[in-house]
């Protein structure tokens, strides 16, 4: 009697000792009144219920990294491969002794046919803290965006396009500097590109549309490499047409795109284009006497390539979809 007495206060104890919260002391407690040996064990079953709370943690997305995560990580070679959609809190950059001026991670862009479009974020950055952050594409090492803020302890955030299986890198540091290492939470949220008819940008990859059937899609364009190259925004459709008169009507234009729209008949000679100078404006080809026949329609902003990677908050053309309907 008075060893099991004993044994139950030295579990409880031992339970409080360990650091267990107040509901793990609990069973330990119940397990007493039990008053077999075996009810001690349960008491330690206690602990790996508080296991269990850090586990519900990783479900929700977020990755305690600390301090030292993925170091050393100071040359683009070193890069941390991390995950999208994950928060990384608690890392740091910017050792006064010169040991950590640099913070390089990796992503590798998910497999979407129509590739995707990735928001950073650095975020509950520490008193004394001012944030940089240079994103590369791995393929050439050059810079997509640089952002950075000379407010302490503000956040700062950019976007950018990413292909289908292609590396690009993020890089953190005190902007302008040398200082006292500083804090801060990462995050890198990606989209994939809302357009089942990617990839469509050249006239071989072409996709059927019917006539009379409006579809969707995407303006967004992206590389693996840092700069785009013309064609990577383009848009080619196949479409069967009778003799006569058509019309090829892009609506629903994001508020920020000047679409541009070419007709192309069967030998790529272009038959007809209507584009625009005002963002947001439709556009419109309306042909006449056209030969019965298979014709291209090409969708691509006008007057240069978009922009895929910029500070702050993506376009609306690169979140949001046209509308193109072929019509006789
Ligand atoms: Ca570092
Ligand atoms: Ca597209
Ligand atoms: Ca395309």
């Amino acid at each position: 009697m008075n060893l099991r007495t004993t044994l139950s206060l030295l579990l409880v104890g031992s339970a409080l000792v360990t650091g267990c919260t107040i509901s793990t002391g609990t069973p330990g407690s119940s397990g007493s009144s039990g008053s077999s040996g075996s009810s001690g064990s349960s008491g330690s079953s206690g602990s790996s219920g508080s296991s269990g709370s850090s586990g519900s943690s990783g479900s929700s997305g977020s990755v305690v990294a600390g301090c030292d995560f993925g170091e050393p990580n100071d040359t683009r070679e070193q890069a941390k491969a991390v995950d999208v959609n994950t928060s990384y809190t608690g890392l740091c950059v910017s050792n006064p002794d010169g040991g950590d001026l640099l913070d390089f991670f990796e992503i590798t862009a998910p497999a979407d046919a129509a590739g995707g479009y990735v928001q950073v974020s650095i975020s509950n950055v520490s008193s004394k803290g001012l944030a940089e952050l240079i994103v590369y594409s791995a393929a050439d090492n050059a810079s997509l965006v640089d952002t950075y803020t000379t407010e302490d302890g503000a956040s700062i955030k950019a976007w950018f396009t990413v292909t289908p299986g292609a590396k690009y890198r993020v890089q953190v540091n005190r902007f302008a500097g040398a200082g006292p290492r500083f804090s801060y939470d990462m995050r890198l949220d990606y989209t994939k590109i809302n357009d089942a008819f990617e990839p469509n940008n050249r006239k071989e990859d072409a996709k059927v549309i019917a006539l009379g059937t409006p579809i969707q899609a995407s303006a967004a364009a992206h590389s693996p490499n840092t700069e785009l190259s013309v064609g990577d925004d383009s848009d080619y459709y196949k479409v069967t047409l009778g003799a006569g008169n058509a019309t090829i009507k892009l609506s629903n234009s994001p508020a920020d795109y000047l679409c541009d729209v070419e007709l192309l008949d069967a030998s790529g000679e272009r038959v007809g284009e209507n584009y625009t100078t005002t963002p947001g404006a439709n556009c419109q080809i309306d042909a006449k006497d056209l030969v019965g026949g298979q014709y291209l329609v090409l969708q691509h902003q006008f007057a240069g390539l978009p922009i895929r990677a910029k500070a702050g908050e993506p376009p609306a053309f690169v979140t949001a979809r046209y509308t193109l309907e072929v019509t006789q």
